[in-house]
């Protein structure tokens, strides 16, 4: 079942763009299964989103439909983009909307990764 708000996966949403080259991107990292830029507008000192490089609208899809090999690569990138940044020192946050009510505005999964200075608590 769809999550809230997200319908099928939209070929033009703005990640999907990047993906193909056709916007441009500040990109930190990529590799065979992420690809992982700057924020347009950062919450942190540093805020840096992380990607999949397949056709997934959040990660309840991509939790349930990508590949072992998929959902492997792209955890081990997120850990190595935090650690490329730096960020294992202070810590740092992942984060990922699901569905419109939780904030999810671009529809190709996403993880927030927050760092750079004391973050605090956070609940929702
Ligand atoms: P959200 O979890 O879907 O709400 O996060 C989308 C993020 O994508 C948000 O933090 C935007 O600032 C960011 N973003 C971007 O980096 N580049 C863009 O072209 C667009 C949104 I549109």
């Amino acid at each position: 079942m769809a999550v809230s708000g997200i319908g099928p996966y939209d070929p033009q949403n703005v990640f999907a763009r990047i993906l193909r080259g056709e916007l441009p991107c500040k990109k930190v990292y990529e590799d065979e299964y992420a690809l992982a830029f700057h924020d347009i507008a950062p919450k942190a000192p540093v805020h840096v989103l992380v990607i999949p490089k397949g056709a997934y609208v959040s990660f309840a899809d991509f939790s349930q439909n990508a590949s072992e090999a998929e959902i492997t690569g792209f955890t081990r990138a997120l850990g190595t983009v935090a650690r490329d940044l730096k960020l294992e020192t202070r810590g740092y946050r992942l984060l990922s909307n699901v569905g419109e009510e939780a904030g999810q505005e671009v529809p190709h999964f996403h993880v927030h990764l927050f760092g750079g200075k004391a973050l605090g608590a956070m609940l929702p």
